[in-house]
């Protein structure tokens, strides 16, 4: 574990300077210009956030620290005899860069079991929740609780220091990505398995644990892993990112940003559009008996969703313009394990006709599959079938990357968020309306 905050210390000083630099000497450069279009339409393209953990070209899709997801899940460390690295090890990767040798790896394992016990008040204000509350909002209230366990709060308590002002950062990081899969299994078993609740398995990894600890049996630890780091990061800018990025910048720390994320991702439009996929090829199913659609049949679906005036979820992108990469890795995964499952030919129809339909109906700048059309059928192949935990997945590996960036932040010194707003009337006489 030295091994990483020392490489993580190193890098942060190797960086400042350029980040200082730009400010000092190049603050006046423009990166673009802001047009009505994007003050009104959720600042789509505007470039006013700078990370070095991901980048997601338009064409390409995402790469994390300039690798792409098969480049990572390549390199990356691995548990003996699995297929997908130690989630671990992305933390490594993420924040510092560098690909963690197997020793520097299986040290940081080691060291997430330390933090990775959850405080038996979080259980009981679980416990205390009401039944039919969604599972993302005891995720998140969850979270929430444990503010109070707070390294960075209580370093600001006693006089924050703004140059080790992310050593808390990263220390409260740590402990809270240690415990996210332990509360999302806590929450699966007491919502959908009676409360019989499994025990950590201290001779697991984070991957191995979580499958562990939902009852799910091998290869769903691979399962785990691939789809933790699949979903870790995105750059900056989408619901889930920014919102942690906005919360830190007040100097709110991890526990704070990190139930604000997920609030953002439980929108059906971000993290839930897993959830909404499956509940809806259901709907197909259930009207199709069962029998995988022609594409005939799969498009009068399609079209009468969008007669209807709702999206089809697991299409289109704010930023992407191709067919998501993290819907191809999981597609080639499918391909591989689960090529005769319906549901997944439910999705391949899917894929067949949806794009040509999004472009016919000529409004989704992005007619291709993201991440969230192919995930929740890996899920219910594996026996994860109540699809409304979904994005709790999702919010366990979104956390990897959002806190990553919210310790850079805390290094770099980046100030509070506060765009600027106008009136309409301003606008309008911007316009020439007026
Ligand atoms: N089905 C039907 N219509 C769609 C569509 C889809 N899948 N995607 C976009 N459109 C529509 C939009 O609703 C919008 O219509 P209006 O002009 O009537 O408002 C129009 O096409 C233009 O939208 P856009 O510029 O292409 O897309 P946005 O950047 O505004 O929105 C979304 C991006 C992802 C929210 C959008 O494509 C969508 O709603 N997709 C379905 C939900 C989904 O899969 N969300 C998950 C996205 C990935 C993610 O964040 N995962 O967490």
């Amino acid at each position: 574990m030295q091994t990483l905050i020392d490489k993580l210390s190193k890098k942060i000083d190797e960086h400042r300077p350029r980040t200082v630099r730009l400010l000092k000497e190049y603050g006046d450069v423009e990166l673009g210009k802001v047009t009505i279009g994007q003050a009104i339409g959720g600042m789509r393209g505007v470039k006013v956030l700078v990370t070095d953990i991901s980048y997601l070209d338009p064409n390409e899709g995402i790469r994390y620290r300039g690798k792409t997801l098969p480049e990572v899940f390549e390199l990356l460390p691995k548990p003996a005899g699995k297929d997908y690295p130690y989630v671990e090890s992305l933390w490594f990767f993420l924040l510092t860069g560098d690909v963690p040798t197997q020793a520097e790896a299986e040290d940081l394992v080691e060291e997430f079991k330390k933090r990775r016990k959850i405080p038996q008040y979080v259980k009981d204000i679980l416990n205390a929740a009401p039944k039919d509350s969604h599972p993302m909002a005891l995720f998140s209230m969850a979270v929430v609780a444990m503010q109070k366990e707070s390294k960075f709060y209580k370093a600001y308590n006693e006089g924050l220091d703004k140059m080790t002002a992310w050593i808390p950062m990263y220390e409260d990081s740590t402990d809270l990505l240690a415990k996210m899969p332990g509360i999302a299994a806590y929450i699966y078993r007491m919502k959908y398995k009676n409360s019989d609740f499994i025990d950590d398995d201290m001779s697991l990894d984070m991957g191995g644990n979580f499958a562990h600890m939902m009852g799910i049996p091998v290869p769903y630890d691979d399962v785990a892993r691939m789809y933790f780091i699949t979903h870790a990061d995105h750059e900056s800018g989408n619901v889930s990112a920014h919102s942690t990025h906005l919360i830190a910048s007040a100097l709110s720390d991890a526990y704070y940003s990190i139930s604000g994320m997920l609030n953002g991702l439980a929108g059906p439009l971000h993290g839930l559009a897993n959830q909404e996929v499956l509940r809806w090829i259901q709907g197909v199913r259930e009207q199709m008996g069962n029998k995988i659609p022609t594409k005939e049949e799969m498009s009068k679906f399609v079209w009468d969703t969008l007669n209807s005036g709702q999206v089809i979820p697991g299409y289109g992108h704010a930023v992407l313009r191709k067919t998501d990469p993290r819907y191809t890795v999981q597609r080639e995964f499918c391909i591989k394990h689960l090529n005769d499952d319906i549901l997944f030919k439910y999705v391949d129809v899917l894929y067949q006709v949806v794009p040509d339909i999004l472009r016919e109906q000529g409004k989704a700048k992005n007619p291709w599959p993201n991440v969230d059309a192919q995930s929740g059928v890996i899920q219910w192949f594996y026996g994860l079938q109540e699809y409304d935990f979904y994005t709790v997945l999702f919010g366990v590996g979104r956390a990897i990357g959002t806190l990553a960036n919210i310790t850079w932040d805390r290094a770099l010194g980046y100030p509070i968020e506060r765009p600027k707003s106008l009136t309409t009337d301003m606008v309008e006489a911007v316009a020439g309306i007026k």
